[in-house]
């Protein structure tokens, strides 16, 4: 059977869990527990030498990054396919992965990774807590989260990821005035790559992103209305932690959103 190595409220493992709820093909999730860091231990670093989730191991065969997991089931089981067939459709389902994967997944480290772990880390000794971001392989990522840490939602790291989700939600909007997916007719790739980050937005307790947005509202309704929506998200985060999630992120919207008037 085929093991992902997971991690619950992660985008990229929920990307790579709408593949395979889309898929019914079914995994063994194996736990990383990123609050520990058990993902820079070195039998984890291993596998995924970046440090991050997920990793989908085949049969001994290592697959690292969500949107090459993500390709990799498709080619491995076609049915449903999640490529569509046209070419100029392939090329507009990969500049959305791109997109993701490039711009609005960094961003998202200064928007979501601070409604998920400021509160927690805030609990811990300070010095300790340095230390340990400190300890990640990527010197961005390191930088970005430290920041974080001790400028909280003033840190202008996340005045610019949250500008670059207002710009994403505002190019899915305009994407959808002539479609009902991202790339072709049905669901693809491109769908469950933004789907993670669309489930921020509206469930993480910043859905003013998506105001005035109807056709994104729309089309999020549609993707969260499919079952593997219910076993990615719903199913993997027990109800009371989505609540607190957004909780935590209604409270910080009221501080991030001064990023957005100035
Ligand atoms: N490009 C990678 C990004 C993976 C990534 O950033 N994963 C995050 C969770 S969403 C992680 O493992 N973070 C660990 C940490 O910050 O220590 C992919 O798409 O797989």
């Amino acid at each position: 059977m085929l093991q992902l190595y997971d991690a619950a409220v992660s985008p990229c493992c929920i990307k790579v869990r709408l593949c395979l709820g889309e898929k019914g093909v079914p995994a063994e999730s194996v736990p990383v527990n990123l609050g520990t860091k058990a993902n820079l231990e070195p039998d984890y670093l291993a596998l995924n030498p970046k440090g991050v989730v997920p990793t989908l191991v085949d049969d001994g065969t290592v697959i690292v990054e969500s949107t090459l997991i993500n390709e990799y089931l498709d080619d491995k089981y076609p049915s449903p396919p999640l490529k569509p067939d046209a070419p100029a459709a392939r090329v507009e389902m990969r500049k959305w992965t791109k997109f993701i994967d490039e711009e609005l997944h960094p961003a998202n480290g200064a928007v979501a990774w601070p409604i998920l772990s400021l509160d927690r880390l805030r609990q811990q000794d300070p010095d300790q807590v340095r230390a340990n971001l400190a300890r990640h392989p990527d010197p961005k990522r390191v930088a970005r989260q430290l920041q974080i840490f001790d400028q909280g939602y003033a840190a202008p790291e996340v005045g610019a990821g949250l500008k670059v989700f207002v710009a994403a939600t505002e190019k899915w909007e305009t994407a959808l005035a002539d479609r009902e997916y991202f790339a072709g007719d049905a669901p693809s790739l491109a769908d469950l790559a933004i789907l993670p980050y669309a489930n921020e937005v509206m469930t993480f307790g910043i859905d003013a992103l998506a105001d005035g947005k109807p056709r994104l509202r729309a089309w999020f309704d549609r993707m969260a209305a499919r079952p593997s929506y219910r076993e990615a998200v719903l199913d993997a985060v027990a109800e009371p932690q989505r609540d607190a999630i957004r909780a935590r992120g209604a409270a910080a919207w009221e501080e991030m959103r001064q990023h957005l008037a100035s």
